[in-house]
């Protein structure tokens, strides 16, 4: 398959304003007939023909202008017309079968009920059509169907018009504002709304729809809260307001991502819509808000200005992740929300950013633009922008983005526009700023702190690593926020904002009459490792003392890193590694102690680093030795901190379920306690978890008691899991968690567990969610997958080979996991490269993964 190139670009030689579509619709057989007025694109250069792009369709029937045409041809996929004139009108007509289509792109049959996912290119499994985001038209739609089995019928935009005769009703769908291919969905089913309106600052009155399938109403209310949460929030902090007179939400189960923006009519995953207290942790509460948020706000940042090609995919989602992090920030609690972007920054996207498949956030190339749907896309874009926004101030950076949306309203941009317009209105040179966009790699800063006299000096230093098909990189500009504590008072007098923006640079600060304790990267101002030589001491000082919610996270973190990365290499005796436990649970301890800390952020102060963010510390991992060093740390907290952690458990239990932060603080701590108890007194924690278990009213509470449960071999175990299935056996969305909880488990039989769970009557390869919850979770358990002699491996490479038929997307997300097999111990390395060689072999891959495939073996 072709590789496609930023530098290739050019304007489509048509413009296309207007599409009419007609769906006669059926689960296994659905008629399109779409009619297409086509003008040349004076911008363009002319071209005597038109390419319209297909994905596996077969043409019915073409006309243009009215006449049976004779000038075209197939070119692969995609239909190829000679067209004449200046203008013409084209009418064809395709058949396509939604029940065979297993990819989930294009339109597809959910459940019995028909939808639509467009993006990237599934409208070219719809109809002929120039699926590129910089054509743009106008829609009108009419569908047509069995209103028994389609009762409700929706597109985007107003409905403009309905009605029916017999068995068979229609409606007719006007979409006012212009749109790419890829924002356009239809559905088409049996499903109930929970309703509500939002007066926009405008006086425009919006009608809102939650829609879901019967029975599930009573779980919407959090996302229509969330919805109107998010309209005002946009209203009030962008100035952003919404421009149609209907807002719908659908939601499917049968989803390949989160939720798709399409104008007027959002489709989600039924994970990021339905939440009750009694099926859903804090944890999804909190991913329906800032979902709902994120597909909310694109109808700005993506909708109304667009992308120009999919190479500026990060121009979208960079900045509505940004978005939508403030946005949820707003609504929680800003530094844990914070530090939790972090957490998936760092186990997720530097991982990327230091593999082989490490790019850009503005891609050069690509075969299959899934592909780029990336953390670094979306998480680094954010960071990028959010830098932006440091380095500006959130006054002059809003002045930036209303620039932005006036001068690029209604167009498809570039990301280049953006930072032109945030240059130009925020007032920033941001020249050098660029290289963020085309550089890949997680920049490392190493800092050391003199002290001569009366002064200071910090001296940073900035290396970026090499990157596939980047050797040599640029220093970049790099905003960092820090502040030097005093030593006696515990105090800084002021943050300074440090923009390291060459190889090499000392900065001095006088008026220290001792060293000072450096506390850097404070709020996480940019996405960087940190490399210093920091005392335990200076950490125990900052974990303590540190005004920045962020950086008092990062010492204890760093506390525990240090220690890990030392004993994983052997290069501590067992005093050493007495020593570094006792700082280690004196800094939990003042945690635990410490009055002042609400229980959200003490619940993160006290999480231990992950698996993938300590691997990532490391050249080559020893995953079983890391899991081990892990555990061992873990019980040696716990049994450090028994009573202060029992006490602590016993005092959040007293809490009464809520949805305020005091409440969730509890229920987060109660099981982070239950956590380091179960490594050191898995007997006292296993009557504490099933109690918890037994006695919970709220899922937060449950699921954390049986996460506990499910790693120990304790008789408790079975009991529990049975009764978890039992009493949610009907709810997919929680059993699937209870698929997730067995696979991600610290209990030594995981292989054989997800082994059976795959024969399970509930498995199938048809559902992403369920996929995902199997096997994503056992990708990230580091002694099953890693396991020695490389079952686990074997097992995500079968997973691939029999997926990549039925859903090629998802199939191509798990080769990430055996792609890091540079940075392994050999042994495991050899064979993790061996299953990747053994799926490039096979034969009839799908571009997806077989561009994932070849990347990860370099
Ligand atoms: N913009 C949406 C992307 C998306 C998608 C991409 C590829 C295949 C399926 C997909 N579903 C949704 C989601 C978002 O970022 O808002
Ligand atoms: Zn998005």
């Amino acid at each position: 398959s072709a590789i496609i190139r930023r530098e290739d670009y050019t304007p489509f030689p048509w413009l296309v304003p207007q599409v009419h579509l007609s769906f006669e619709l059926g689960v296994e057989q659905t008629r399109v007939t779409s009619r297409l007025t086509v003008e040349r694109n004076p911008a363009a250069d002319a071209s005597p023909t038109i390419r319209l792009n297909g994905d596996g369709l077969k043409l019915s029937e073409l006309q243009v202008d009215g006449e049976p045409c004779s000038t075209h041809a197939m070119d692969g996929d995609d239909l190829v017309v000679t067209l004449p004139g200046e203008r013409h009108e084209l009418t064809i007509v395709t058949q396509i079968d939604p029940a065979a289509n297993s990819q989930l792109m294009g339109l597809y049959a959910s459940n019995g009920m028909l939808c639509t996912q467009c993006e990237a290119e599934g409208f070219r499994r719809i109809t002929f059509f120039p699926d590129r985001p910089d054509v743009l038209s106008t829609y009108t739609v009419r569908m047509s169907g069995p209103a028994a089995q389609f009762p409700i019928l929706l597109c985007n935009g107003n409905k403009a018009d309905s009605g029916g005769d017999g068995d068979t009703h229609w409606a007719e769908w006007h979409d006012p504002w212009p749109k790419p291919a890829y924002l356009f969905a239809l559905v088409a089913g049996d499903l109930v709304a929970r309703s509500d309106s939002f007066t926009t600052t405008g006086g425009r009155t919006v009608e809102l729809n939650v829609w879901v399938r019967d029975g599930d109403l009573d779980r919407t209310e959090h996302a229509m809260e969330s919805l109107k949460r998010s309209m005002k929030w946009d209203e009030e902090v962008f100035g952003r307001e919404y421009d149609l007179d209907l807002f719908n939400i659908v939601a499917v189960s049968d989803f390949n991502m989160g939720a798709m923006e399409n104008k007027g009519l959002n489709v989600f995953n039924t994970k990021y819509v339905l939440a009750d207290q009694e099926t859903a942790t804090d944890g999804d509460f909190d991913g329906v808000e800032g979902v709902i948020g994120h597909e909310y706000f694109h109808n700005w940042s993506g909708n109304r200005i667009t992308c120009r090609d999919w190479f500026q995919l990060s121009l979208k989602e960079g900045f509505t992740v940004l978005r939508d992090q403030l946005f949820s920030q707003d609504m929680d609690s800003a530094p844990v929300k914070r530090i939790e972007d972090v957490r998936i920054l760092r186990g997720v996207q530097f991982p990327e950013d230091s593999g082989p498949l490490a790019h850009s956030i503005r891609p050069d190339s690509y075969r299959e633009i899934s592909n780029f749907y990336t953390p670094t896309i979306y998480n680094k874009g954010a960071e990028v922008i959010r830098m932006m926004r440091t380095m500006a101030g959130e006054e002059a950076f809003r002045k930036g983005t209303d620039l932005y949306f006036d001068r690029h309203d209604g167009e498809a941009a570039t990301c280049e526009d953006f930072i032109t317009a945030i240059e130009d209105g925020a007032g920033l040179d941001l020249r050098q700023f660029r290289l963020w966009y085309s550089q890949a790699g997680t920049p490392k800063v190493s800092v050391a702190v003199t002290h001569d006299g009366d002064t200071a000096a910090l001296t940073f230093k900035q290396d970026i690593p090499a990157t596939p098909g980047q050797a040599d990189k640029q220093p970049m500009p790099i905003p960092l926020r820090i502040a030097l504590f005093d030593r006696e008072s515990g105090k800084h007098d002021g943050e300074h904002l440090v923009m390291l923006d060459t190889a090499e640079k000392e900065v001095r600060f006088a008026g220290f009459a001792a060293p000072p304790v450096l506390s850097i990267n404070r709020g996480f101002s940019a996405p960087v490792t940190i490399d210093r030589a920091v005392s335990r001491d200076d950490l125990v000082f900052l974990a303590a003392k540190d005004d920045d919610p962020f950086a008092r996270y990062e010492a204890m973190q760093d506390l525990m890193v240090g220690h890990l990365v030392s004993a994983v290499a052997g290069e501590m005796d067992s005093a050493e590694r007495d020593a570094a436990r006792q700082d280690i649970a004196c800094a939990f301890a003042a945690v635990l102690e410490d009055d002042r800390l609400d229980d959200l952020m003490r619940g993160e102060l006290l999480m231990m680093p992950s698996q993938a963010y300590l691997s990532e510390q490391m050249l080559l991992a020893e995953p079983g030795r890391i899991h081990e060093e892990r555990e061992a740390l873990k019980a040696a907290l716990g049994s450090a901190l028994e009573s202060q952690l029992l006490t602590l458990h016993k005092r959040a239990s007293a809490l009464p379920f809520a949805l305020d932060q005091a409440a969730k603080g509890a229920r987060k701590v109660k099981t982070v306690a239950l956590t380091y108890l179960a490594a050191a007194k898995p007997d006292t924690a296993s009557d504490l978890a099933e109690k918890q278990y037994s006695g919970a009213d709220n899922m937060t509470d449950r699921q954390g008691a049986l996460m506990v449960l499910a790693g120990l071999q304790s008789p408790a175990r079975t009991g529990a899991l049975l009764d978890f299935y039992n009493r949610y056996r009907d709810n997919p969305l929680v059993v699937d968690k209870w698929f997730s909880l067995q696979a991600s488990s610290l209990h030594p039989q995981v292989l054989q567990h997800v082994k059976a769970l795959r024969d399970h009557p509930d498995f199938t390869l048809k559902n992403p969610n369920r996929v995902r919850a199997l096997y994503m979770a056992f990708a990230a358990s580091p002694h099953a997958f890693h396991a020695e002699d490389g079952e686990g491996y074997r097992m995500i490479a079968d997973l691939i080979l029999e997926l990549d038929p039925i859903n090629a997307q998802t199939a191509a997300r798990f080769v990430t996991p055996l792609g890091r097999w540079q940075r392994i111990e050999p042994a495991r390395s050899a064979l993790m490269r061996g299953e990747l060689e053994r799926i490039a072999e096979a034969g009839n891959l799908s571009r997806d993964t077989f561009e994932q495939v070849t990347r990860s073996l370099g």
